[in-house]
């Protein structure tokens, strides 16, 4: 049963949760001297960056990264960022600008272009777009290091115009003391990087503390501290969205390679944790699934890892015909969807929720994953429902922009006046009323 193996994963990191599981009673009680639902202890952790700034910030450093960091240590000086470039080597250097131009090229065509619509000569409507000004991109260091995240999140917002972009990595070997990491933000032209992980990060980049500039917005992926901390600062600041464990699901029929299914499966079952799922309608393909993956699983250097996701949170689910297989996939609106059939385009029309949808045998998820162009980071847990994967234009702001006429005035003036009358707001009708009544100069009286 697919949609209930799913939910339970999802449960496990709903950000909505009071419950104190084994792990954060074991995280909480050491750190605060009881058991808190990991909502609660970001709340204090986000309150207490907030009230006592750095010195905060880096006590739970100390507490949960097991580091001691000195002020001076917070951000990755200059010099650092240079010696990483240098050293990390030409052919990591050539493939990260290569991926860079792949995504800042596809991100380039989605910007949004200002719109001016003249309406009867009469008044004029316009929407203009400006960049956020400062960013918070926040990478985690966990299982792996991911200059893929820095590449999906840092060069969309470059696009869109962003002035300052910021990164923030937790202390060690996966993060900010990872050679891969530094030369990619130096490599992508990023000078400010701090030493800072889970909920202190993002609750520091909100709020600003001693030689850390608050934030307009905070993106990227982390555990379920940064979840939960993103939430909580949602507001002060903007967010992409609410990130949970990588899922994919495949779509396939009996054109479809079992080998390379398996391995599309096991693609998002490394990452720890991951969601994976394959719907079909030909049964063979079940076995011959299972055979794949073992086959394949064998061979991996996180054998374990994705071993353990799909003996969790994997899921075969066999459908009685295509359209119930359709069905199943808009219901769990997965982050990625690989389509796999014989007519992987007429299906795209019958999707209604996914994050990325990825079409036929040559287009592997992990194409998207480090190189295509879109975005890596995608709406998770169902919320592809309503969420969208992080773009460019996420990174810029709206405003609408309006000009009236005299006689464009004139002629939109009874239906304010009327609405504002119904609304009870007569200093409204009357801003309106007085010019509309007036043939005179429409300069102050000499
Ligand atoms: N599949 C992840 C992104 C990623 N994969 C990074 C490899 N590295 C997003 O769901
Ligand atoms: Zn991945």
């Amino acid at each position: 049963n697919a949609a209930a193996q799913i939910a339970k994963l999802r449960d496990q990191f709903r950000t909505d949760t009071e419950v104190v599981s084994a792990a954060s009673k074991k995280k909480t009680q050491a750190v605060f001297g009881e058991a808190l639902p990991p909502a609660r202890a970001v709340e204090r952790i986000c309150n207490d960056v907030r009230e006592k700034g750095l010195a905060a910030a880096l006590n739970y450093t100390e507490l949960f990264d097991g580091i001691k960091l000195k002020p001076d240590q917070l951000r990755v000086k200059p010099a650092e960022l240079a010696e990483a470039h240098a050293n990390v080597g030409d052919d990591f250097l050539e493939v990260i600008r290569q991926i860079r131009y792949n995504v800042m090229q596809f991100q380039s065509g989605l910007l949004q272009r200002d719109a001016v619509m003249p309406v009867s000569g009469k008044h004029e409507l316009q929407v203009r777009y400006r960049a956020l000004n400062r960013v918070g991109v926040y990478c985690p260091g966990g299982a792996a290091a991911y200059p893929s995240t820095l590449l999906m999140t840092v060069c969309p917002a470059q696009v869109a115009g962003c002035e300052q972009i910021i990164v923030c990595m937790p202390p060690n070997a996966t993060g900010a003391y990872n050679r891969e990491m530094l030369a990619t933000c130096h490599e992508l032209g990023i000078t400010e990087v701090y030493r800072l992980g889970g909920a202190q990060a993002i609750a520091a980049m909100a709020y600003g503390v001693e030689g850390l500039k608050p934030v307009d917005m905070i993106v990227g992926p982390g555990n379920q501290y940064v979840a939960l901390a993103k939430k909580h600062v949602f507001g002060q600041v903007a967010i992409d969205c609410i990130a949970g464990p990588s899922e994919i699901v495949v779509l396939a029929d009996d054109s479809a390679h079992p080998d390379y299914v398996a391995l599309d499966l096991l693609a998002q079952a490394e990452h720890s944790p991951g969601v994976a799922v394959l719907v079909t309608w030909y049964e063979p393909l079940m076995n011959e699934i299972q055979d794949a993956l073992a086959k394949r699983l064998a061979k991996l250097s996180r054998a374990d890892l994705a071993k353990d996701s799909l003996e969790r949170f994997g899921a075969i689910v066999l459908a009685p015909n295509k359209a119930a297989a359709v069905d199943c996939v808009n219901a769990i609106a997965p982050e990625h969807l690989h389509i796999q059939t014989r007519d992987p385009d007429a299906i795209l029309d019958d999707i209604e929720s996914a994050g990325a949808v990825f079409l036929g045998p040559f287009t592997p998820v992990a194409v998207g994953d480090y190189a295509a162009g879109p975005s890596h980071v995608l709406p998770t847990g169902g919320t592809a429902r309503f969420a969208s994967g992080l773009n460019t234009n996420d990174f810029r702001k709206r405003t609408s922009i309006l000009r009236f006429t005299r006689n464009g005035l004139k002629d939109i003036a009874s239906d304010v006046i009327f609405l504002a009358n119904k609304e009870g707001l007569t200093a409204h009708a009357a801003s309106v009323e007085l010019r509309a009544n007036d043939n005179g100069p429409a300069a102050r009286p000499k």
